[in-house]
């Protein structure tokens, strides 16, 4: 049955977690898979978890289904995280899923039932595992200019121009903040621009969020989604737990919906849900039931977001610092926007063999399109660093 397969291709960025463990080298440097680390390269639970955690061992006295779309509060708390507190929640409905990659499948899935002939336009470049998660639901993908290497801008301009070709009912594919993988963002500005576009084209939003937190602070974050939902008649969102409740293996995320009104909403749910059946049926309870507590806790919710804000000032003093570092050891400002970049990542515009070398002789691992983790940068090794990524330069 199965001799005429062939080996599938690995995940590059996952197979870094192995390449990195397998490395018996000291002063080794972790720059690879998006996981926020702690200055001694821990990915500790969250206090406020924790505690949730603790909770619900305590207080759960049953383990039977919820249903197809999970802890129904967690949704309510969910769609108010993205949409903001004060959102009417009339037009807009929220499905757990497995994770924002659950998310993301689910969003393509309903966009699959919708319109069969749906093109959904990405990034370029965007998270590797957008296209596959679109292809595998059968959808068609483009992708729209976005990021120049040179200056670690925005391309906006041909973005703009690129998503003005878009056909009526085209999806767009936008990272909600701190874009994978380049760390390059669009201000408010352009995400009027880009808002004003989609309703004059007739597209359809569609916002990965799984940095909430991470960029300019948990609101401030979701600026461009609120603004979209302020203007559009519909929208989709795949938003994600993994990171900013550092809750990454138990798989929470959150499939949402907003409609042109709440019967319409309702019928994409059912859809989203009936999508869901087919593939897992019911998502899995315990990292979302632990979120939801956080979420409905004031306490709780205090504490887990002042550790976030934590993790988030810590990520902008890396920034800093290494931009500094870099400067300081190329004798030039040509990585200066590592530090306006903002969220987990920022892509240093090195060749495959560049970063390649810089595994082979100086033990720093990061994806091969030069993508680097910055919760990984070493606090005291920056200039160590900067001297082997100008090293491999020329
Ligand atoms: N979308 C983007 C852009 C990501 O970087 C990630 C990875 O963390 C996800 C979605 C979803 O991740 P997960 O499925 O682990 O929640
Ligand atoms: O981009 C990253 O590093 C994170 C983690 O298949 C990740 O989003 C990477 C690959 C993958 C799933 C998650």
């Amino acid at each position: 049955m199965f001799e005429d397969l062939q080996p599938a291709p690995a995940d590059k960025i996952l197979a870094l977690i192995g390449l990195y463990r397998a490395d018996p080298r000291l002063g080794k440097v972790d720059l690879g898979v998006g996981v926020y680390k702690d200055r001694d390269g821990k990915t500790p639970v969250m206090r406020a978890v924790r505690e949730a955690e603790k909770r619900l061992l305590e207080r759960q006295d049953t383990k039977t289904y919820l249903g197809l779309a999970g802890d129904t509060a967690f949704n309510t708390v969910m769609a108010k995280l993205a949409f903001g507190p004060g959102a009417d929640l009339s037009r807009i409905r929220a499905a757990q899923a497995p994770g924002g990659s659950g998310a993301l499948r689910l969003v393509a899935e309903l966009l699959k039932r919708t319109r069969s002939d749906a093109t959904v336009w990405v990034s370029d470049p965007t998270w590797p595992n957008h296209m596959p998660v679109m292809r595998a639901a059968g959808l068609r993908i483009r992708e729209y200019p976005y990021f120049d290497a040179a200056s670690g801008a925005v391309r906006f301009d041909a973005m703009l121009a690129a998503l003005r070709t878009a056909d009526s009912g085209d999806v767009v594919l936008l990272h909600g903040c701190c874009h994978n993988p380049t760390g390059a963002n669009l201000d408010a500005v352009q995400w009027e621009a880009v808002t004003d576009l989609i309703v004059e084209r007739g597209l359809l939003p569609f916002v990965d969020i799984a940095y909430q937190g991470f960029g300019d602070g948990l609101e401030a974050d979701a600026l461009g989604l609120r603004l979209l939902a302020a203007k559009v008649p519909e929208m989709v969102v795949a938003s994600s737990c993994s990171k900013n409740f550092a809750v990454y293996r138990d798989r929470v995320g959150a499939a949402m919906v907003l409609a042109r009104d709440g019967a319409q909403a309702d019928v994409a749910m059912s859809q989203m849900l009936s999508a869901a059946r087919a593939m897992y049926s019911m998502p899995p309870d315990h990292g979302a039931a632990a979120v939801r507590i956080v979420l409905e806790d004031a306490t709780l919710r205090a504490d887990w977001e002042a550790e976030l804000e934590e993790m988030r000032l810590r990520m902008l003093r890396l920034r800093v610092a290494f931009a500094e570092a870099l400067r300081r050891q190329s004798n030039s400002d040509r990585f200066d926007f590592v530090a306006s970049h903002r969220g987990m990542f920022s892509r240093l515009g090195l060749t495959e063999a560049q970063v390649e070398r810089l595994r082979a002789e100086h033990a720093v691992y990061m994806v091969g399109d030069s993508r680097i983790n910055v919760a990984g940068l070493p606090e005291d090794g920056m200039d160590d660093l900067a001297k082997a990524v100008v090293s491999v330069l020329d």
